[in-house]
């Protein structure tokens, strides 16, 4: 074999150059952390700031223990600590998220020599089964800066049955574990409360990390962002930046790109503003409005007609991925089939597709029904995936960018009937393409600020589990400032919300927000963009030079920040 194969050959299992050169990146760590040239773990204490919501009655009586153990107040950090002898427990669960290697990494050197790191394989499944292998330095240096989950594996499971809670118990105690560390969304982080509860008379604890693309796990200034909307977004607007950049060169086409972000429209707004597209769907803002399907249709048909009479015959629209739960009778559709799957579950498991349909529309009003009739065939079918066992409708696989293709031709060809025939519109051929970017986003390498932020995370998040907190998520705030470390009473979050047909315990969705700064600019900018192009392309995300370390466009301007620069710290090699 010649010297380039066999360059070639070991660069296999994930050793590019590239890959080679990001695990020896050095990433910005808070300041308490970094102990000469290695890391170390810090106590933390309770603050005054204490947390709640408008269900504390009845989650004070669902979550007496840790209650009772943290008053729901906010934790600071307090000193150094030095603790031997923990086994600890680390699981992802849910979707993958950029970061969520360096945040195993931040443990294992906040946890040091004396302590043992668990990985638990495939997420709270492999809790469950009690499938853990330790983590050594080595395989933590390997993981360093890296993209992905690959190294342990996540899932969805939800633990809420009695059995799961005995298998649980089962399995801490036979395993000697001490705290169980859960990287995951809303949903995964309702569930860290949940199990630190149920473990607390065992003396086990359980300490969450907010991750999820979709940022919509965010808390104001205590919890500015989750870990991985940030390389998230920036993959996106890479290739919206690449795709409108071609609009404005082939001159003939209008993109319609759905975005990944679940329910929430926080990863579209901040593709949007780091491309500024001719036109942007923001889900919060149909409902707000109460607009119907039609209405959003007439508008965004509004922009190309009015675009055509420019002569410009491109232009990009993004799609948000929760969109069709937020239009108001489509919600009243979704609730109501909710309702009926939710109480029919065993019966309807068993049936096929042609029989659920027929069986669903026999249990809906003559207005839900008439609605669910009109949508097309494929879309009827998607509305009827099984959820995911937290009752979440599996979006991604509802093709809403191609229902918008068609219904927008359908207005574009109505409108032409009645447009003036010396008009550009009235002999404008519109040619529509569609794109869906979810998955190209979860798993890139880590920008620096997620880097940073996870590893950071890592630190508090295994420092809580030393100090023996329960019951807390770990959390970064005033990100431009070196980062203050901090954790958030996970019960201080929860609230009472009716999901697949009952009522339960969650930790509420962050939406966008109309009034928030972030949605106001766009407001104020969109016609603009909608009138000309004035799209810009961000490019490849940066590990080095003068834009590496910027946060979303959207964090900053909802936290009222100067500029997009982040400071966590000093530049540190991770040792
Ligand atoms: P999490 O909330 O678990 O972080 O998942 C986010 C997400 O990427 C959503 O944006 C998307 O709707 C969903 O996962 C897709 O789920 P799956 O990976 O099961 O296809």
């Amino acid at each position: 074999m010649s010297q380039l194969n066999n360059n070639l050959v070991n660069m296999e299992k994930h050793h590019s150059s590239f890959e080679n050169f990001v695990r020896t990146l050095p990433v910005p760590i808070l300041k308490e952390f970094v102990k000469g040239s290695s890391l170390q773990a810090v106590g933390f204490k309770k603050s005054n700031q204490v947390l709640t919501t408008k269900d504390v009655a009845a989650i004070t009586k669902e979550f007496p223990l840790s209650i009772e153990k943290s008053e729901n107040k906010i934790l600071v950090t307090d000193g150094v600590i030095n603790i031997k002898g923990k086994r600890i427990a680390v699981l992802f669960s849910g979707g993958p998220a950029s970061g969520g290697h360096n945040v195993v990494v931040g443990i294992k050197k906040a946890l040091g020599e004396h302590n043992t790191l668990f990985a638990t394989k495939a997420g709270p499944k492999g809790l469950l089964a009690g499938e853990f292998f330790e983590i050594t330095d080595a395989m933590a240096a390997s993981i360093c800066n890296t993209g992905g989950f690959d190294f342990m594996g996540s899932d969805r499971t939800k633990i809420k049955s009695e059995e799961q809670f005995t298998q649980v118990k089962e399995v801490v105690t036979k395993h000697k574990i001490d705290t169980i560390i859960i990287v995951g969304g809303d949903d995964s982080n309702t569930n860290a409360a949940v199990l630190a509860e149920l473990l607390a008379p065992l003396g086990v604890t359980v300490i969450g990390v907010p991750k999820t693309i979709d940022g919509d796990l965010q808390l104001g200034d205590l919890l500015p962002i989750s870990f991985g909307f940030d390389t998230a977004t920036k993959i996106y607007a890479e290739m919206v930046g690449n795709i409108l950049q071609d609009t404005a060169s082939s001159l003939k086409y209008w993109h319609f790109v759905k975005i990944m972000g679940r329910a929430a429209s926080h990863v579209t707004l901040e593709t949007s503003l780091q491309t500024r597209p001719a036109y942007t769907i923001i889900s919060e803002e149909i409902l707000e409005k109460k607009m119907s399907l039609a209405q959003v249709i007439d508008d965004i048909a509004r922009v190309v007609k009015l675009r055509a009479d420019k002569g410009i015959n491109h232009g990009l629209v993004l799609i948000p991925e929760g969109f069709i739960e937020f239009i108001p009778e489509m919600q009243v559709l979704l609730t109501a089939m909710d309702e009926i799957m939710g109480h029919n579950l065993d019966k309807i498991v068993a049936m096929d597709i042609t029989t659920k349909k027929e069986f669903i529309m026999s249990n809906l009003n003559a207005q839900t029904k008439a609605l669910y009739q009109e949508l097309p065939s494929n879309i009827q079918d998607m509305l009827l995936l099984e959820r995911d066992s937290h009752g979440n409708l599996p979006l991604s696989q509802i093709p809403t960018e191609t229902l918008v293709i068609e219904m927008v031709k359908a207005r574009i060809a109505k409108l032409q009937e009645t447009a003036s025939k010396d008009s550009l519109f009235a002999s404008y051929n519109f040619n529509a393409l569609n794109h869906f970017f979810g998955y190209e986003g979860r798993c890139g390498a880590p920008t620096l600020f997620d880097a940073a932020y996870c590893l950071n995370l890592g630190l508090v998040a295994g420092s809580l589990a030393l100090g023996g907190f329960t019951g807390y998520m770990a959390a970064i705030t005033d990100l431009q400032n070196g980062g203050v470390a901090q954790a958030i009473p996970l019960t201080g979050l929860l609230n009472i919300e009716r999901r697949h047909g009952q009522d339960e315990f969650v930790i509420e969705k962050a939406l966008v927000k109309l009034n928030s700064p972030a949605f106001e600019f766009f407001v104020s900018r969109r016609k603009q963009w909608s009138e000309n192009d004035c799209f810009t392309s961000p490019g490849p995300r940066q590990l080095m030079g003068p834009v590496a370390k910027m946060v979303p466009i959207t964090v900053a301007l909802n936290r009222n920040y100067e500029n997009l620069t982040f400071d966590l710290g000093a530049d540190t090699e991770v040792k």
